[in-house]
């Protein structure tokens, strides 16, 4: 009784498994925070061309080594932080910071990008650790 129910279980198994000495495993996207130091965070930001950051508000806590990478997408925008002295842009796209207290920050387009330049912004925020 139900003995095609192996051979079919047995039949993908097998399959399976040339797949995957034939193709190997699929390769994972690498991430470049997992060889980061302990307490160093990257924090990525992407630029796209509808003038928006990759997320609205970035999060990292106080004490963390944090390195801030502006990513281009799509088109040539920069990230400022007036409070910080922070400013990205051209070959200068990262800079590393360090919070003593939580706080709020904002960070906009440096760089004239277009119509929505004025208002492409993101929230940088520093939780208490
Ligand atoms: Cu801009």
């Amino acid at each position: 009784m139900h003995k095609w129910i192996m051979f079919v279980l047995l039949s993908a198994a097998s399959l399976l498994g040339v797949y995957l000495l034939t193709f190997g495993l699929p390769a994972k996207p690498v991430d470049e925070s997992a060889s980061l130091p302990e307490g160093t965070v990257l924090v990525k930001v992407e630029a796209n061309s509808d003038f928006t950051y990759g997320q609205e508000e970035y999060h990292v806590k106080v004490g963390d080594k944090v390195i801030l990478k502006l990513q281009n997408k799509s088109g040539i925008h920069g990230l400022k932080i007036e409070d910080l002295n922070v400013d990205l842009e051209g070959d200068n796209l990262e800079t590393n910071l360090e919070f003593d207290k939580p706080g709020e920050y904002v960070m906009h387009c440096s760089v004239p990008c277009g119509a929505g330049h004025a208002d492409m912004k993101a929230k940088l925020i520093v939780d208490a650790a």
